[in-house]
């Protein structure tokens, strides 16, 4: 395979103008976006997207996932594709680099290729994986989990949103529930561009994080029923207070975490509290846990003691005590060769570099499962996100791009 020469390099300005086209959609209040899965909002940044691949000569393909397939033919038509991408959906305060950086950088190498007039012998394809954030359907990954056969399709259609609105309705009402089998398509490999979405890069001073590794991660639902009762008039050994019970189990994730340190993290992110009145003890909450850990003993001992220790404290305060699994991904290890690609166009380009584990989970880490797969990533101020304040510089979305672009070109050949 001949590596592409280190003056081959994507436009920068474009990529960046992209990006901040594809922000006007479905901002947020704060300089972010919420732009999340299957809203209106997302179908308009569905169709922007479309509409710059057929602009760059791709064709489009759509699973029964809505998730969306561009392709650009190479010179052999029986290679297996070299697929590129990440997601276009946002938390609702999200920011507007996660998840669409993988994407417009996959857009940004095609138009590179044609501006140059190169045919790569694999053809490649820029994907928009559906609902990776897992906000407002969970969990997340999740038309990534059903292409790598994790989830089942009617599984996940029947998913609800809080407004007890289901995931494979809410595909049809936008319009971008598409005929092509989930998961037949087969791929050469798989490269991810992303964010960090964490503080490393930036604080080691390093251009490109060659991802190495992903956490694994328990998502864990927690019910707790009390009594709803007036805050002013029971006496405090006449209550059975949910809230209380959220709250020391929330101190419980938090200490579990930090007895398995290094390399594991935990807290609580959505809660929903039962009538939510100032002067009613809540009668009712209802809980996610997230814990995550690249190890994986770590991981299932901290869920293995969440569920011994947690009972109890609702036994104490006399509560009803239901738990399920919402989401589950186990460490990730990602494929030698194409991480050897991915540090071999970093060295290439001269870019500073270093190994890394990915803290967040990705739709690579599911695609690792069903095809070589490895991810690339650069810096975010403050290692940020999910934070509308997310941001990112021009020369690091540039330098992230240009290794997405060597690691591709490498692979699908020129
Ligand atoms: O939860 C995650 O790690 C990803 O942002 N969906
Ligand atoms: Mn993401
Ligand atoms: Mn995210
Ligand atoms: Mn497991």
């Amino acid at each position: 395979m001949t590596a592409p020469g280190e003056n081959l390099k994507i436009n920068g300005e474009r990529l960046w103008d992209s990006l901040m086209d594809m922000a006007k959609i479905g901002p947020g209040v704060a300089g972010g976006n919420n732009r999340q899965t299957l809203t209106d909002d997302d179908a308009e940044g569905r169709i922007l997207f479309q509409q710059w691949c057929e602009k760059a000569g791709m064709t489009m393909g759509v699973d029964q996932m809505g998730t969306m397939f561009a392709r650009r033919d190479g010179t052999d038509p029986d290679a297996l594709p070299v697929y590129v991408g990440s997601h276009l959906d946002t938390q609702p305060t999200g920011g507007k680099y996660d998840g669409v950086l993988g994407v417009l950088g996959g857009l940004e190498i095609i138009r590179t290729l044609n501006d140059l007039d190169i045919k790569t012998k694999h053809p490649i394809v820029v994907t928009n994986w559906t609902n990776e954030e897992g906000t407002r359907f969970a969990p997340a990954m999740l038309a990534s989990g059903v292409f790598a056969g994790m989830h089942d399709k009617e599984w996940a259609y029947d998913r609800v949103d809080a407004d007890g609105l289901k995931f494979g309705e809410e595909l049809g009402r936008v319009g971008w529930k598409g005929d092509e089998e989930v998961g037949a398509r087969k791929m050469h490999a798989f490269f991810e561009l992303h964010i960090e979405q964490g503080p490393i890069l930036e604080a080691e001073g390093k251009d490109i994080g060659v991802v190495t590794h992903g956490q694994g991660l328990w998502w864990l639902q927690v019910t707790l029923t009390g009594k709803e009762s007036h805050t002013g008039s029971t006496p405090m050994n006449m209550r059975v207070n949910a809230g209380l019970g959220m709250a020391r189990i929330t101190e419980l994730v938090h200490q579990i975490a930090m007895d398995n340190q290094p390399g594991a993290v935990g807290a609580i992110g959505h809660c929903d509290v039962y009538p939510n009145s100032r002067n009613v003890i809540p009668g009712k909450v209802v809980f996610t846990i997230d814990f995550r850990s690249p190890d994986q003993a770590k991981l299932d001992g901290m869920k293995a003691r969440l569920e011994a220790e947690a009972p109890k404290i609702a036994a104490d305060l006399g509560l009803g005590f239901e738990i399920e699994d919402v989401g589950h991904f186990d460490p990730v290890t990602f494929d030698d060769g194409c991480v050897a690609a991915v540090r071999n166009a970093a060295e290439r380009l001269g870019y500073s570099h270093m190994n890394l584990i990915s803290g967040a989970g990705h739709d690579a880490c599911w695609i690792n499962r069903v095809a070589p797969t490895a991810m690339i990533m650069c810096p975010c101020v403050d290692g940020l996100s999910h934070n509308e304040a997310e941001e990112i510089s021009l020369e690091w979305a540039a330098a992230g791009t240009n290794v997405l672009f060597h690691a591709v070109v490498e692979t699908a050949e020129i």
